[in-house]
């Protein structure tokens, strides 16, 4: 029994999702609450060390880190394989969906903060006007990326396609537009056609109408490439305002060691 711990509004949980159905598998899903409910719940803090999504339980396996959750997938259920077969190419979806979870998702977590969830703060709109501009120098790389391949890395959809894809449609709601990236956008529309991203693109439009719709003042969890980019940008006073504030937080720390070891 196959079960994800998620949230809608994570593309890495939204990543293995687009896995697991792209792999054809059954499976159930456990809605974690983020940003307004405060964090990780207890069950997430006794499987995560550090309180994220996704979650994946295969039976008594319980596998966190979207990125080992894949290659485990990958590894364990062959079937509707999402890495190339040739080395290099395999070198290169890995590398791309780094890309993706690192320096693509801090820009678009700028824009997602700055517009959405501490739109108030001051420094907000520096915020969202910086990771929009980042959001767009990463799309320019990503259509030299593509050039004339059908997907990233040829013919057939791979893991890096779908870490992109789950970033990439996080931004339309934010008003951020990649039409001017023609190779793109074309990607974009043809993996929005299929089934898994279709139900992906349901899944952030349904979780930014619930956000809009909810008067809870929402929390916002800082770590890696996130605080790099506030800091490249000149922009840590928005962050330590907010740390102020109690709206940002970070992940847990490790629980101590018994006898203070
Ligand atoms: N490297 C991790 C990153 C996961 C991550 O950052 N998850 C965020 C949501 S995007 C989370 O669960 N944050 C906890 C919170 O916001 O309370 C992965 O690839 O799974």
């Amino acid at each position: 029994m196959i079960i994800l711990f998620w949230n809608p509004f994570s593309p890495y949980s939204r990543k293995v999702k687009m896995a697991l159905d792209h792999k054809g598998l059954v499976y159930s899903c456990v809605m974690e609450g983020l940003f307004g409910e405060g964090g990780a719940s207890a069950e997430l803090k006794l499987k995560s060390p550090r309180g994220e999504v996704p979650i994946l339980q295969d039976g008594d396996r319980v596998i966190w880190d979207s990125r080992v959750i894949c290659e485990y997938l990958e590894e364990a259920y062959p079937a509707n394989p999402m890495l190339p077969a040739e080395p290099g190419q395999r070198a290169r979806s890995r590398q791309l969906e780094a890309l993706c979870d690192s320096t693509l998702d801090a820009a678009i977590y700028a824009v997602f903060a700055g517009k959405v969830i501490c739109k108030d703060a001051p420094l907000a709109s520096a915020m969202a006007a910086q990771g929009a501009d980042e959001v767009r120098a990463l799309a320019a790389q990503f259509e030299r990326e593509l050039g004339s391949q059908r997907f990233l890395c040829g013919d057939r959809l791979c893991l890096a396609d779908i870490a992109l894809y789950a970033q990439l449609v996080g931004v339309v709601p934010l008003g951020v537009a990649v039409d001017a990236f023609p190779t793109l956008s074309a990607w974009m529309r043809r993996i929005r056609q299929t089934p898994i991203g279709e139900q992906d693109a349901v899944a952030v439009e349904e979780a930014f109408a619930r956000a809009r719709a909810s008067t809870k003042q929402l929390r916002h969890q800082w770590r890696g490439e996130r605080i790099e980019f506030a800091f490249r940008h000149g922009l840590e006073a928005f962050l330590d305002g907010e740390v102020q504030r109690g709206r940002a937080y970070f992940p847990p720390s490790p629980p101590a060691l018994p006898n203070g070891q």
